[in-house]
């Protein structure tokens, strides 16, 4: 066992701290450096990343452009979280707490900006009356599930990810402490999956989009290569919520935006027309073989 840490009387900033992202952690906030952002041709300007935060936002635009609505046509720029993107000027513009993802709407009279995903979920949700049911009892129940998410998904990520896959060390009490609360948050939603199909009831909706990249990916083994360790197979209604998700166009779609790791024919680094999909991704898988 390491020798036992006794905290000081003040603690300081130790920027080599070994961690995965002791490079861009700081404790301080505000901009690094001076960074106007592009802006595209299209009323929404989506500055992302393809982690589970920035997957919510991207399938979101792409079931609403589904659904016909041309208004959700948006530029999405890719935001290097490890080279520190997040710090530029023009981004601490739009989202003050530098975290990916930070959408702008350039068709209000003056520009909104939108920070937090699932307040850019809400945004959208109500701009183009989708995604969000308007009856009270549903809408509620549909908003407890979001929030249920913005709760719950830090402990995931910030708590079990954390130490499991990128802490410079195994500390077997922080993995314990977060592999347990993991694994009581995939039963919390399997229990309301064998009640529902969807978590805020029969449609599918914003709480859906925002849990399936974290919990479905979960589920599926992919996020932390963790599936064995946590048993993922074991949680039989969220594997066929998993499943089922997985299978709509708009999610295939919306995973592959600001994506610039994984397989090649997943990757779109950077989205402004429907038709990236097809020329963009074939050029990269074209380029590669040369
Ligand atoms: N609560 C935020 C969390 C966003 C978040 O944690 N984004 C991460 C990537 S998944 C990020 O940008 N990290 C960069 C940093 O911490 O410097 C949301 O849901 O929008």
């Amino acid at each position: 066992m390491s020798e036992e840490y006794v905290p000081p009387k003040v603690w300081t900033w130790d920027q080599g701290n070994g961690g995965k992202f002791a490079n861009i952690n700081r404790p301080i906030a505000g901009p690094t450096h001076d960074k106007e952002l592009p802006v595209g041709k299209h009323p929404l300007q989506l500055y992302s990343l393809a982690t589970p935060n920035g997957v919510k936002v991207t399938v979101m635009l792409e079931e609403l452009l589904a659904l016909g609505h041309t208004g959700a046509e948006y530029d999405a720029w890719l935001i290097n979280i490890g080279e520190g993107d997040q710090f530029g000027s023009g981004f601490v513009d739009v989202n003050p707490n530098s975290k990916i993802p930070a959408l702008m709407d350039h068709s209000t009279e003056t520009p909104t900006r939108i920070f937090e995903s699932a307040s850019i979920m809400v945004y959208l949700a109500e701009k183009f009356g989708e995604f969000l049911p308007t009856e009270p009892a549903a809408r509620t129940e549909t908003m407890s599930w979001l929030f249920w998410l913005m709760g719950s998904a830090p402990y995931l990520g910030g708590g079990f990810g954390h130490f499991y896959a990128y802490a410079p060390e195994k500390f077997e009490y922080a993995i314990n402490r977060f592999a347990m609360e993991a694994k009581r948050q995939m039963d919390v939603l399997d229990r309301r999956l064998a009640e529902s199909e969807y978590l805020g009831g029969s449609e599918y909706s914003i709480a859906d989009m925002a849990t399936w990249p974290w919990y479905g990916s979960l589920a599926q083994g992919v996020l932390y290569d963790a599936g064995e360790f946590l048993q993922v197979e074991e949680y039989k209604n969220v594997q066929r919520w998993t499943k089922q998700i997985a299978e709509r166009p708009a999610v295939i779609r919306g995973r592959k935006v600001n994506r610039p790791f994984g397989p090649l024919e997943d990757q779109l680094h950077e989205r402004h027309d429907a038709s990236d999909f097809d020329t963009k991704t074939q050029d990269k898988i074209e380029a590669a073989k040369e």
